[in-house]
């Protein structure tokens, strides 16, 4: 149902693009099959989303190709969901096996959870795929205009409830997955993907998509559950997220919450991050349906004119949570109860050897920028593959780019910290509290979006702040910085204590004041600041800090307090007080 105001709007050209592309195949096949070429068409790459790949140029070489006349060095990113991160040593085995012929022979852990792959030839594409497929993972709806890669806590208490827990991101995940047979068509010469549960859609001659329609979503949806106390998902960065409640000893269900997002535009203040509102609970039994339905709301009242404006937290934002709600349970046809008590202590993740109520053990490692790559003496790649083939762990990717091996058997914890040690994923021993609380996103050379280095920049920064922490006896603080190479939000920039921003090559805008446990954007603090401004900006609020702070008092709210930046209570006055403009 587009509502009648909409349907006089001006569509944006993508909806045209998914309403001609027949479900999601568009060209697709004739461009695979167009050898003289190492790109696709422009309408292709929109559509190839939904595949899970965005064609990609390395810029790193862009200027100098372009003087020397030749094309850009196309080639694509393949990202591969994994419903809260939960991977199989033999998909990890896949994945490494993979990224050997990949660019950089790098495995990427994302931010949602996800594998990313870069710098995949076309004519390697449907390779690739298929061996990511037979390993019962896949690519399709990791990117797109559909719900994306389903995100979970890596990280929870109980072992018996992550399991409840995982159960349920397992199940939305596959519910919201897009039905038609475009993918198995294109990628998988016809077969059935092995992850996908098909909802019959009569696809043949009248093909529908039983969820989305013809022109799926007006833009990207996002859905994370997070296990109190910890926030390591960021729920209230997610279009739609679940706070698991546990009534004794038992997963009771879920407060749920809408309307979240993080990506804005530099100079344009109706852009802007927003945490979601906590509506109502729902019972496990319940949440697929209040998943369908919110979707659904999206889906209808999303604006497809303008897709500034177009993602879930603006159509809350626009029309209200008591709205979202109303019609929700007109949808459902019950009412929900209300929202349950919980608190949050953190979004950061576990380091270290924990040990799980059934006896097992979990070790959190630190990966810096979620990049597993061999280094010098640091074999991650090798480490971590030698760690899979052992067989003797699960792997869990956490929001926060890391991975958590799981399920551990006490007599094997000798063997992992051996290899752990040997090919330097030990990090998490010795890094300073900041820097294992950094995320950075990909950003150049990759990331056509780029305004600034992120991944590559963000170590060094905190390097250099590295010596003024131990002046001030806070190395071992855990003080959340987040860094993206534009204003996009891939790293959740605006839930970082200090958050950076970039803006062109070398300036970034820098934020201060988000709260600890992710319930409390940042705000700007200082505009296109150097490397140097930056390090000259943070110093003396960091000794300040050391000097002034109240017993447990988290940097963030120290700032907050101390008046170096007003704190946004919501995400509409994220732009308000601002002590400089953007
Ligand atoms: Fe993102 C676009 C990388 C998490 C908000 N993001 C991109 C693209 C695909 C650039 C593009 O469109 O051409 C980047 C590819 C870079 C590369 O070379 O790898 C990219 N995003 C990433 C990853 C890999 C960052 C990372 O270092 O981990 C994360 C992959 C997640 C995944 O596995 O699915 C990633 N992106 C996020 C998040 C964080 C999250 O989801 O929790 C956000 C903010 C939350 C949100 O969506 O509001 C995010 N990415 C964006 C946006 C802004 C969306 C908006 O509302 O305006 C874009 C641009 C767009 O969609 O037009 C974007
Ligand atoms: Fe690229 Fe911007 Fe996302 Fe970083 S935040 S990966 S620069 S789109």
């Amino acid at each position: 149902m587009i509502s009648d105001s909409q349907a006089s709007e001006k569509l944006h050209k993508n909806e045209g693009i998914k309403d001609r592309s027949a479900y999601l195949r568009g060209t697709i096949l004739e461009g695979l099959a167009d050898t003289a070429t190492g790109s696709i068409s422009s309408e292709d790459q929109q559509l190839t989303k939904f595949h899970g790949l965005y064609q990609q140029d390395d810029r790193d070489v862009r200027n100098d190709r372009r003087k020397h006349k030749l094309d850009k060095a196309y080639s694509f990113l393949a990202r591969i969901g994994v419903p809260g991160g939960v991977a199989t040593p033999e998909q990890w085995l896949a994945v490494d096996g993979l990224a050997n012929y990949c660019a950089f022979n790098t495995l990427k852990l994302t931010t949602r959870q996800a594998f990313q792959l870069h710098g995949i030839l076309k004519s390697n594409l449907k390779n690739v795929i298929q061996t990511v497929t037979d390993v019962s993972m896949s690519t399709l709806a990791a990117c797109g205009d559909v719900n994306r890669n389903t995100m979970s806590s890596p990280n929870p208490v109980s072992s018996e409830i992550h399991e409840d827990v995982q159960k349920i991101a397992d199940e939305i995940d596959a519910y919201l997955k897009p039905q038609s047979p475009a993918y198995s068509q294109i990628w998988l010469d016809g077969k059935q993907l092995a992850t996908a549960e098909p909802r019959s859609i009569g696809m043949g001659g009248d093909e529908v998509e039983p969820l989305y329609g013809k022109t799926y979503l007006p833009r990207k949806f996002k859905i994370a559950i997070a296990v109190p106390p910890q926030n390591d998902v960021d729920v209230f960065a997610h279009c739609l997220g679940f706070i698991a409640i546990v009534e004794d000893g038992k997963l009771a269900g879920f407060n749920v919450t809408v309307g979240g997002g993080m990506g804005m535009t530099h100079g344009n203040e109706k852009t802007f991050p927003r945490l979601a509102d906590v509506i109502a609970f729902a019972k496990p039994d319940q949440v697929v349906d209040v998943a369908e339905k919110i979707v659904a709301i999206q889906r209808d009242f999303g604006d497809r004119s303008e897709r500034a404006h177009a993602r879930f937290k603006y159509t809350v934002e626009d029309r209200g949570a008591d709205f979202i709600l109303k019609e929700l349970e007109k949808r459902l046809g019950y009412s929900l109860e209300p929202a349950k008590e919980y608190a949050f202590t953190g979004n950061g993740d576990h380091y270290g050897w924990t040990e799980r109520a059934d006896g097992k053990w979990n070790l959190g490692l630190f990966i810096e920028g979620g990049r597993i790559v061999d280094q010098g003496d640091k074999t991650m790649k090798t480490g971590m593959r030698l760690i899979a083939q052992s067989g003797q762990c699960g792997f869990r990717l956490t929001p926060n780019q890391n991975v958590v091996l799981s399920d551990i058997a006490e007599k094997d914890k000798d063997a992992i910290d051996a290899l752990v040690t040997e090919h330097g994923l030990d990090d998490y021993r010795t890094a300073s509290g900041m820097r294992r609380s950094q995320i950075a996103c990909v950003s150049l050379p990759t990331c056509g979006l780029a305004l600034a280095e992120s991944e590559r920049y963000l170590p060094s920064l905190v390097t250099a702040l590295e010596g003024t922490l131990e002046q001030a006896g806070l190395q071992n603080d855990e003080i959340i910085i987040r860094s993206t190479g534009c204003p996009n939000g891939c790293a959740r920039p605006y839930l970082g204590e200090i958050g950076l921003v970039g803006k062109v090559p070398g300036k970034y805008n820098l934020y201060l004041g988000a709260g600890f446990g992710g319930e409390r954007l940042n705000k700007l603090y200082r505009t296109s600041l150097t490397n140097n401004e930056i390090i000259e900006a943070l110093q003396p609020i960091l000794f300040a800090y050391a000097k002034e702070r109240e017993a447990g008092e988290r940097f963030g709210d120290f700032t907050v307090r101390k008046g170096y930046v007003q704190a946004t209570t919501a995400g509409n006055s994220f732009h308000a007080n601002l002590s400089e403009s953007a």
